[in-house]
């Protein structure tokens, strides 16, 4: 895929998907940033100039999602690059005494958006025999932890529906990555999750974390990498994190 590309980025109004919208912008891609927040992605236009395309866009509506790409201005339309980068997290509440509608919420952004959009651009990177899609998953998705429940199962669904994406795809020159991070500060993912900031900055004290820029980095780098290479998954975590082990209760006395 020679540069310049036509990117789409989800959830291009704060942490990664912002980061790595300014990081190809300023590399020479274009950029079509995406979210919910209007006035962030018409800071970001204002900012970076006409090489990213603002697109108010929920996850949660299929009919635009299905509506995509032919609902862009023409010479928008043939996007090279999906990150699915839009999610969130809501909650650390075991399953017992979960707010359901919690759940539904990551199931419809972090699975159904993303496979509604996913769908709707493959048509087109398969007839120009070129494209890349490329997720955000997580850490979440391999190593269980308490209150991950939903969240982690969504990345799970996400990393698993990549490879088999890979699979399907196979014999095109698409290529599907997976990227899943481990802690990462300087997003808004724990005040979203936690719905507190206190606690959220607390989540963080202590620690050097990943920042988005180091997430953008290695998009910018996925991208670039020889045309023949597909990297399937990459993990990634701040030196500071480790795999916990497993969970044992015993009984008192
Ligand atoms: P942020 O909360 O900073 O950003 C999340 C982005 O997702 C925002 O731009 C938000 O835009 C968008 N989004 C959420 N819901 C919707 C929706 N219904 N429709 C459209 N856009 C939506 O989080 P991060 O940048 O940290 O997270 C980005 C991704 O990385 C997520 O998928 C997250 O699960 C994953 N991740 C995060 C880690 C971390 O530690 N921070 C680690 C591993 C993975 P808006 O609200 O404007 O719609
Ligand atoms: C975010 C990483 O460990 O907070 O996906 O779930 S974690």
């Amino acid at each position: 895929m020679p540069a310049p590309h036509t990117v789409l980025v989800t959830g291009a109004t704060a942490g990664f998907g912002k980061e790595i919208a300014t990081h190809l912008v300023k590399e020479g891609h274009r950029v079509i940033a995406t979210g919910r927040r209007t006035e962030r992605l018409t800071a970001l236009h204002n900012e970076l100039g006409n090489a990213l395309f603002p697109l108010t866009l929920d996850m949660a509506d299929k009919a635009t999602l299905r509506a995509l790409p032919h609902s862009l201005p023409e010479d928008w339309r043939n996007i090279d690059v999906l990150i699915n980068n839009a999610g969130l997290a809501l909650g650390v509440t075991p399953a017992p005494d979960v707010n359901i509608d919690d759940w539904e919420t990551m199931i419809s952004t972090n699975i159904s958006g993303l496979v509604e959009i996913t769908q709707a651009l493959l048509p087109g990177m398969i007839e120009r025999n070129s494209g890349y899609v490329m997720s955000i998953g997580s850490t979440a998705g391999h190593y269980a932890y308490r209150g991950g429940n939903v969240y982690g199962a969504t990345k799970a669904f996400v990393a698993h529906f990549m490879k088999n994406l890979r699979t399907d795809l196979l014999g095109t020159p698409l290529r599907v990555t997976t990227i899943e991070p481990g802690l990462v500060g300087g997003s808004e993912f724990s005040n979203v999750r936690l719905r507190d900031d206190a606690k959220a900055a607390a989540v963080y004290e202590g620690t050097t974390p990943l920042m988005p820029a180091d997430i953008a980095e290695t998009v910018s780098w996925l991208i670039g990498l020889p045309a023949h290479m597909n990297v399937n998954h990459l993990e990634i975590m701040p030196v500071c994190q480790a795999s916990g082990g497993l969970a044992v209760t015993k009984k008192e006395g």
